[in-house]
């Protein structure tokens, strides 16, 4: 039986990956010190899971940015206006060109575009074909890794994209082609590439195939078939383990149990039934290892080794011990790395951190589940597998977990919590009388820029450097600021800026029972970008208001509206680590009817414009269609849950990003906010037909400018977006805004964009006047 690691986090403990490559990008340090740091980084990864005595350690898991754009550059699709930064710049420079967009004397060109990686929080960025795509093997990073290892004596076991998953992962740029058309171009790179990892001295190679668990057609399981047939008869001592994760093999299981692979992976933690499934499968023919899949990946939970023995013995039985292997259901990309580093009580008191899991204790679990497997009678092994079962017998009972009024109230729910009193086109009427805002209002997404003067106090404050009344009182002069600046370039519907949150959805976990806080528990959210996922452990509610003293001392200062700003209860659940001894639905709700107080507290406190941020609500979408509506409806209810509470006068606005919102318009439209600022300018606005198409009814602020790039949009161009979107919508029904929150961005680019962007509402206000 072997221990098999699918990938491991990169970014360094403490995110040190994070430090040097800003620094790099600055041009404060070297490229050495880069790739020394990425060096480093991978040897203390291997050279743990080696001496932990894991079998199957992954190599080519590193990235310093992206693992798909590592296959780009790896397999040679470089988008043609790379082509003169390709000529030019040494291959590191390309690539971050590719993933960030380079502006200098010399050159202008945009980044790739960035979106999620199936269901998480991680954002890869998208390959881009053309219909004569031409692929080479550009980089040898895969094989550079493998032997960097070797010369450590460690042997590894490459990660490869497949070269399917990756098509089907990307964008065709052009119309007239079918992008796994490009298969046969690719296949002989991908070759060439597996050649080069075998004469390298890799016995095992990991492909990576996760496209196994979408909804695919017949011609992509034609395109799988044909590449692992191949693969096999060129390859035949080489030892394949075909890896998908995140769901179950469903539809496609028929496909993969024909393959010609040493192993197959299961992910048993997102998809436990499919073990059955396998084993009585008819053409389940017992010529393949099975690489079960039971310790998460993704969330951070100890993992609990009765059960897993149990599974284990069972297979065992079925199929016999030396063709199974214990791994992780997916890669450790998404825990973070070290529970060893929390030491502070006070956010993760030792009752929760006793539950707990962070990657570097994933391994060992592996080994030492193997260990009990394996028949070790060790008293240290015996010790563990003692801790093991108490932790998990004193989480049923434990009172930080359960608080029957939480329960209580969620199972005492009815539809009238879920509907606002008046429907939409009353709401309306009352909120214009309300408001008397200019036609083509214009406000922002609610954050503004987060300096490094603001972390740097929020840091002091951590160290006690700086006293929590000291804190406020900055924190009240930067809203102060924000709103004075908002003030005078002319927004109509003011924010705070919440530069008193570190993120939106960790600030609401500090805020909220039932959440505990680590302090090193990065996870890579895109390049050098991290996000501290709150750990959701127990039953949620709200000790005491979040929110409303800074929004109240916000509105104090001004005659105009300040909308309030909350995240909503899809985005705390979907960017959390949430429990998994109950439903998510259940804990949605709870979270929900926190949310709900925190909104009914901001109308009592003259707050008349709130925003309850969904920006998961698409990401937490099933990844086979058939589960989307069960989720969709407890989604819809519990955002109208948070915000249902409020009289009809009260305008609730929500926002979303990443916005293809095509297959689920019908409940958007249900979520029956006031105002939906979406994003749509990178699109052009091509984002809002489906809006127009579906007669959308209630008002929207298409994003007249991308914020996640420096660049500053001119007046005219802002005004042809809201001249295309005057003529697909209401006017009455028009928003003007960005296109998302501007904390990633400078004050210098906001206020010049902001500026534009009044000025072309002002614009489009006075051809309405004339019009009349
Ligand atoms: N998921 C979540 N949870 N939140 C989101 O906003 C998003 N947005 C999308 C999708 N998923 C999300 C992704 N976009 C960042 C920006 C955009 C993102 C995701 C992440 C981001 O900038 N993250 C920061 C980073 O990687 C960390 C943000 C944070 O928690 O650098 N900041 C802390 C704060 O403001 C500071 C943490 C820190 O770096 O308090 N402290 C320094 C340290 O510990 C000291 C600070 C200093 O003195 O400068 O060394
Ligand atoms: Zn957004």
């Amino acid at each position: 039986m072997k221990t098999n690691v699918l990938g491991y986090p990169r970014i360094g403990a403490k995110r040190e990956l994070k430090k040097v490559s800003e620094r790099y990008w600055k041009g404060a340090a070297t490229k050495t010190e880069l790739v020394e740091m990425g060096k480093q980084l991978k040897l203390s990864n291997w050279r743990l899971m080696q001496q932990a005595g894991i079998d199957l350690i992954p190599s080519n898991d590193f990235s310093f940015y992206d693992q798909v754009l590592d296959a780009t550059l790896t397999y040679g699709c470089i988008p043609a206006r790379y082509q003169k930064i390709k000529e030019k710049e040494s291959k590191l420079d390309l690539y971050f060109a590719m993933a960030r967009g380079l502006q200098n004397n010399e050159f202008d060109v945009t980044a790739m575009e960035m979106t999620k990686w199936f269901d998480t929080n991680y954002h890869y960025l998208v390959p881009e074909f053309t219909a004569n795509q031409k692929f080479e093997l550009f980089s040898l990073k895969p094989i550079n890794e493998f032997k960097e290892a070797l010369a450590h004596n460690i042997t590894t076991k490459p990660v490869v994209l497949s070269p399917v998953t990756y098509l089907l992962l990307g964008k065709e740029k052009e119309e007239g082609f079918n992008k796994i058309d490009l298969l046969d171009d690719l296949l002989p790179v991908f070759y060439k590439l597996i050649e080069g990892l075998v004469d390298a001295g890799a016995t095992h190679i990991q492909i990576d195939e996760p496209c196994l668990a979408l909804d695919i057609t017949d011609k992509d399981r034609e395109a799988i078939k044909k590449l692992y047939k191949e693969l096999a008869s060129k390859f035949s001592s080489l030892k394949i383990i075909l890896t998908s994760y995140f769901d179950c093999y469903g539809d496609n299981l028929e496909t993969v149990l024909q393959l010609p692979v040493h192993a197959l992976h299961l992910d048993l933690v997102r998809c436990s039934l499919q073990l059955d499934d396998v084993l009585d499968a008819a053409n389940f023919k017992n010529d393949k290892i099975l690489s079960l899949g039971l310790i998460d990946g993704r969330n951070i939970w100890k993992t609990n080794f009765e059960d897993t023995i149990a599974t284990v013995k069972k297979v065992e039985s079925k199929i016999g011990i030396d063709k199974v292997w214990l791994a992780t259901s997916c890669s450790l990309l998404h825990s973070p790395y070290d529970l060893d580093l929390e030491q502070n009580e006070e956010t993760l008191p030792a009752s929760v951190k006793q539950w707990l899991a962070f990657a570097k204790q994933k391994v060992d679990e592996l080994v030492t589940i193997k260990k009990l497997v394996t028949g070790d009678t060790s008293k240290e092994v015996a010790a563990k597998l003692l801790n093991n079962n108490r932790a998990h017998s004193t989480k049923k009972e434990s009172s930080v977990i359960h608080n029957a009024a939480v329960k209580a109230r969620v199972s005492l729910l009815t539809a009238n919590d879920s509907e606002r009193n008046a429907e939409f086109l009353t709401r309306q009427k009352i909120q214009k009388d309300q408001l008397k805002l200019p036609a083509y209002p214009t406000t922002t997404i609610g954050s503004f820029p987060q300096t490094k003067e603001v972390r740097s106090w929020r840091s002091k404050l951590k160290k006690k450097e700086l006293s929590l009344d000291a804190y406020n009182e900055l924190i009240k002069q930067e809203i102060e600021e924000t709103i004075r600046f908002q003030e005078k370039i002319g927004l109509d519907v003011l924010v705070h800026g919440e530069c008193e949150r570190n993120d939106m959805v960790e600030y609401f976990g500090e805020k909220l029972e039932g959440f505990a806080i680590s302090s090193f528990g990065w996870v890579q959210s895109y390049g050098s970008r991290a996000v501290k996922p709150p750990i959701l452990f127990g039953d949620v509610s709200r000790p005491s208001a979040i929110t409303v003293k800074w929004s109240a001392y916000a509105q104090s200062l001004s005659s105009k509206f300040v909308k309030g700003m909350l995240t909503g209860p899809i985005t705390i659940l979907q960017w959390s680590f949430v429990r998994n001894d109950q439903a998510r639905s259940t804990t949605c709700k709870q979270i929900a009817l926190a949310i709900r107080d925190e909104v009914v507290d901001l109308e009592q406190a003259g707050i008349q414009v709130i925003q309850v941020d969904e920006p998961a609500i698409r990401e937490g979408l099933p990844l086979r269609k058939e589960y989307w509506s069960t989720y969709l409806n407890w989604a819809v209810e519990s955002f109208k849950i948070a915000t249902s509470g409020v009289a009809d006068k009260t305008q609730i606005h929500t926002h979303m990003c990443y916005s293809e919102f095509n297959d689920i318009i019908e409940h958007i439209t249900s979520l029956d906010a006031d105002v939906i600022t979406i994003e749509t300018s990178r699109s052009k606005m091509d984002l809002l037909n489906v809006f127009v198409d579906f007669k959308y009814p209630n008002e929207i602020g298409p994003g007249v400018y991308d914020i996640h790039s420096p660049r500053v949009p001119t007046l005219l161009e802002i005004e042809e977006l809201l001249v295309k979107a005057s003529k697909l919508l209401p006017t009455d029904n028009i928003w003007v805004n960005p296109d998302c929150g501007l904390k990633t961005r400078d004050w210098p680019e906001t206020k010049a964009a902001l500026e534009n962007l009044v000025a072309a509402a002002k614009t489009m206000r006075s051809k309405l006047e004339k019009a009349y």
